[in-house]
């Protein structure tokens, strides 16, 4: 949770912000984020960061594009130095909002506000945190979708279970939520609308900055058509992939995938394997051919898979303590799934 004081002084941030610009993490939790500060103070533009796992200073153009006189993050665990110091070049405030592991050292103009440094470690998605600010009745909605997309079932969950209970199934466990509830079916349509090209996304938080229910997300309209072309497509893609690591499943306890083509979603591939087969740890790999991008879900998953990648040139990741993400080198693949298959046994 966030203190009533940090409320306080990120909701005062906020009055103050005339034309903010937030950049947030390109997943749901990082949307849902967004939307429930830009509908609260009714200003600012939204930029999805696509960089990972930090914010680059190439990213500071938007800045200048927006005009911007205040500058929130959310939801991404790192910002590159280069980019504060253009931040302090031009003596820009920044108000940073996470719930990661603290991984960078934050200089002395950002306000920074992570529950993870408040006593209490409990797990609370950047959604979670947005509604604490903002507290409107009406997006609690939001606040439940970037919740279920980042795993947790909230503790506000019956009060919108009572609201929209259509749009729920009724289960406690939150990845059936998150895959089986038409609420969930948001929280996918949404991640899959965000790995569109960039005018599409564009009109996809438009869109979603003036909706005023879930329906009008979930029905196909002319306002919101592309965002649902992109979730079917994606979406059937998705299915294929799912059935082909199926097949590959065996008694172990490692579950190795590995694809290629032109969609980058082995979070989403693992997150739903971890779903199918919760027992199991989890690894896909999306291999361009030159680097790889490693999603692994699992108990403890962080550690090992850190621990795996420890001496690759070039490697980098991170994440939760059950799901991690971090690319490599393709020629390091091998060499990571033999030290993986040791440290879980095959
Ligand atoms: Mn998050």
């Amino acid at each position: 949770m966030l203190t009533k004081k940090q409320v306080k002084e990120i909701k005062e941030h906020l009055e103050r912000a005339q034309n903010p610009v937030f950049f947030f993490d390109n997943d749901s939790d990082g949307l849902c984020s967004f939307l429930l500060l830009q509908r609260y103070v009714g200003r600012g533009k939204g930029v999805v960061v696509k960089s990972s796992p930090g914010l680059i200073a190439d990213y500071f153009r938007k800045v200048k594009e927006f005009e911007a006189d205040y500058i929130f993050v959310l939801d991404k665990p790192e910002v590159s130095e280069e980019f504060f110091e253009e931040c302090h070049k031009i003596n820009i405030p920044v108000v940073w909002i996470d719930h990661h592991e603290v991984q960078t050292k934050i200089p002395d103009f950002v306000s920074y506000y992570n529950p993870l440094l408040n006593k209490g470690k409990s797990y609370l998605p950047t959604a979670y945190l947005c509604n604490q600010i903002t507290g409107k009745k009406e997006d609690l909605w939001l606040a439940v979708i970037g919740c279920i997309a980042d795993h947790l079932l909230p503790d506000f969950y019956s009060e919108f279970e009572k609201r929209y209970p259509d749009l729920m199934v009724s289960s406690k466990d939150v990845e059936e939520v998150y895959y089986k509830s038409q609420i969930g079916k948001i929280a996918q349509i949404m991640n899959a609308g965000m790995k569109d090209r960039t005018t599409n996304v564009i009109q996809m938080l438009k869109f979603l900055i003036k909706v005023k229910t879930p329906y009008e997300v979930l029905e196909e309209s002319s306002e919101n058509r592309l965002m649902h072309e992109r979730f079917k497509h994606i979406d059937g893609k998705q299915r294929k992939l799912i059935e082909k690591a199926k097949r590959g499943v065996d008694d172990s306890k490692f579950l190795f995938f590995e694809y290629s083509g032109d969609l980058s979603i082995s979070a989403d591939l693992a997150g739903e394997l971890k779903y199918l087969y919760p027992d199991k740890i989890i690894i896909v790999a999306y291999n361009t051919g030159a680097k790889v991008n490693i999603s692994g879900r699992g108990k403890k998953i962080r550690d090992k898979v850190l621990k795996a990648i420890e001496g690759f040139e070039n490697a980098t990741g991170g994440g939760h303590e059950e799901a991690v993400g971090v690319k490599i080198k393709s020629g390091d693949l091998e060499e990571f799934r033999n030290r993986m298959e040791g440290f879980v046994g095959k």
